[in-house]
């Protein structure tokens, strides 16, 4: 087997401690294997091949842990850390599994639940950026309704909006090098959740105070929910300069947030997002934000965190091998022919090109009767992904 399918450090692959900490508990069942602490899921890591390993304040130190037991479980963490060579690329709050948080954190109609939803998040990004964190994720897995009569969309809206600035001008004032990275999920566990899409977060990002340092975080899943293609999802914020960080899993479509091993059910999908991150030279993280089936114990853990690996690098070559092949660049150069002739109706605007283009004749029906060989060209695409080619 090629040996350019095992991880790198500069393949930059990430996972969370909830990720192959997962101990197999959901909604209908409780736990199958058992919790392994944050200094044996470094070792787990550094094993499997990983580059860097990210983290919920509570996956480290637990919410009721005392001063000096947070200061030994750090200690532990960073010599792990030395250990092993692991990084730590970015940190997260849980804003979602203390009771506190039931009805939202940053959107609680509570104003003590708000207060403390700050409270709690100043202090994680401070034990983020102490063990090396440079961006930040939000996923505002509480910041949503059931019944949309006791909470208002506006007003939730502009109260995420008070946090996230207010967090913003704390991270300036501490003079942290740090980015937000905004992370969107249509539902699960609220019934609808505010800001459900990628496209959505771009939108709210240009309204804040220092949206220059608030980008997205999209997840395959979450996108996926949402019956969305998560490449466009995060083509859209390649472009607008806004993917600070990705969420890389499996999800197959109209279930529950399955978080499944990367490219486990969407073959096609997964290659045409590591072609997109490959091909405009994606620098970040490359985090898989899943886990193991409940079936497996820690054997199927450690094959899932390799699983995730394996796929990216065997789709990264993939995408090579499409770039490579003659035919289908042959095929691509035929589609994307142009003569040139329509240049001078694009770019900027001017009055004389509005009136040279209302002025010009287009003979629509043969635009009608041009045809594309997707066709052949996405069976080139099947091809190459099943190997026959
Ligand atoms: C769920 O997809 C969320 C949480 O796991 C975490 O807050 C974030 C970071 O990847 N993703
Ligand atoms: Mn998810
Ligand atoms: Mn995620």
């Amino acid at each position: 087997m090629p040996s350019s399918y095992l991880p790198r450090p500069e393949h930059k692959f990430t996972f969370g401690l909830w990720t192959v900490g997962n101990t197999g508990a959901d909604p209908f069942g409780k736990a199958v294997r058992s919790a392994l602490t944050p200094v044996e899921l470094v070792h787990l890591l550094a094993e499997a091949g990983a580059w860097g390993v990210n983290f919920h304040d509570n996956d480290l130190v637990p919410i009721d842990a005392t001063a000096a037991e947070r200061d030994k479980i750090v200690a532990d963490f960073k010599q792990a850390l030395d250990a092993t060579g692991l990084v730590v690329p970015m940190a997260t709050t849980n804003l979602f599994s203390d009771p506190a948080f039931r009805d939202g954190a940053f959107t609680s109609n509570d104003p003590k639940v708000r207060a403390y939803a700050l409270h709690k998040t100043l202090r994680a990004i401070d034990l983020g950026v102490e063990l090396g964190a440079k961006v930040y994720v939000f996923w505002g897995g509480r910041e949503g309704t059931e019944t949309d009569a006791g909470k208002s969309a506006l007003e939730s809206g502009q109260r995420f909006r008070e946090a996230l600035n207010f967090l913003c001008e704390y991270a300036i004032d501490q003079k942290y090098d740090l980015k937000f990275a905004l992370e969107a999920k249509p539902n699960e566990p609220r019934g609808d959740i505010y800001l459900p899409t990628t496209g959505a977060m771009l939108g709210f990002i240009a309204t804040l105070d220092h949206s220059e340092m608030v980008g997205v975080n999209p997840e395959m899943a979450h996108e996926h929910m949402a019956g969305l293609n998560f490449m466009h999802a995060v083509a859209q914020a390649w472009g607008a300069g806004k993917l600070f960080h990705i969420d890389l899993n499996d999800q197959n479509y109209a279930r529950y947030d399955q978080d499944l091993r990367f490219g486990s059910q969407n073959v096609k999908a997964a290659f045409f997002l590591v072609k997109f991150l490959e091909d405009v030279g994606y620098a970040g993280s490359r985090h898989f934000d899943a886990h193991a089936y409940r079936t497996d114990n820690l054997d199927g853990v450690k094959a899932f965190a390799k699983g995730c690996m394996r796929t990216y690098l065997i789709l990264k070559e993939k995408a090579e091998q499409f770039k490579a092949d003659a035919e289908i660049q042959a095929l691509l150069a035929e589609i994307n022919a142009d003569d040139g002739s329509m240049n001078q109706f694009f770019g900027l605007y001017s009055t004389g090109k509005a009136a040279v283009l209302k002025a010009h004749e287009f003979d629509r029906l043969a635009l009608g009767k041009r045809g594309q060989p997707y066709e052949k060209l996405d069976q080139l695409t099947i091809d190459l992904l099943l190997g026959a080619r």
